[in-house]
């Protein structure tokens, strides 16, 4: 099996004191560590929205985050304004301990459309590049970790079931923003998926 580490949007803005603070978030850190030590191939995710994007309740006036927009691609959750590339708040969290072979793949840079998974954006059909790069090393099996465990983790894994790579979250290197149930909600998708809990 050719295994790949793919790590989630460890940003500043959703670890403590970010615009969009995971609870717990910084607790993640030295597994992930420990995880990028141990894997020869490591990806790393990264949030980077314009200004101005359509996930920001900012960008709709009278909206609030934390509330769901209907959308041309349908059903949007609005947030606070949050990693905003070349910002502070987007940069990878200052303690990862990032090895010099791995790569980043950066999503939801287009105005329009949010990008939960790494792989398609929630239009269900712009691509983001993470297959491509997945391919490109043969690799046939990912191991999940980051954040959020129930959005962009979450969307991640199922999106890598389709298309039909062997998918393992790390539960312990990871941490949700569980809002209205959203946390269990997203580990029973994950398990009527194929995704394995390690
Ligand atoms: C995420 C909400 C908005 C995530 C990204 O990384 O899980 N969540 N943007
Ligand atoms: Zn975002």
């Amino acid at each position: 099996m050719n295994s790949a580490l793919v790590v989630i949007d460890v940003q500043a803005d959703f670890c403590s004191g970010g615009a969009l603070a995971v609870p717990e978030a910084d607790a993640i850190l030295p597994v992930i560590n420990a995880l990028m030590g141990a894997f020869q191939r490591v990806f790393l995710t990264q949030d980077w929205h314009p200004r101005r994007h359509v996930s920001f309740a900012s960008s709709h006036p009278g909206r609030r985050p934390f509330t769901t927009l209907d959308l041309p691609y349908g059903p949007q959750m609005l947030w606070p304004d949050h990693c905003v590339a070349r910002t502070s708040g987007a940069e990878l969290h200052q303690g990862l301990v990032i090895p010099h072979h791995a790569v980043r793949v950066c999503k939801g840079t287009r105005p329009e459309i949010d990008s939960y998974s790494a792989f398609f954006e929630n239009d269900r059909r712009t691509v983001v590049g993470l297959d491509a790069a997945l391919r490109g090393e043969g690799v046939t099996e990912i191991i999940l970790a980051g954040l959020a465990t129930d959005f962009c983790v979450l969307h991640t894994a199922l999106d890598g079931r389709t298309l039909g790579y062997e998918v393992t979250v790390v539960e312990s290197a990871c941490r949700g923003i569980d809002r209205d149930g959203s946390l269990a909600a997203a580990w029973a998708q994950m398990d009527a998926a194929g995704v394995r809990r390690a």
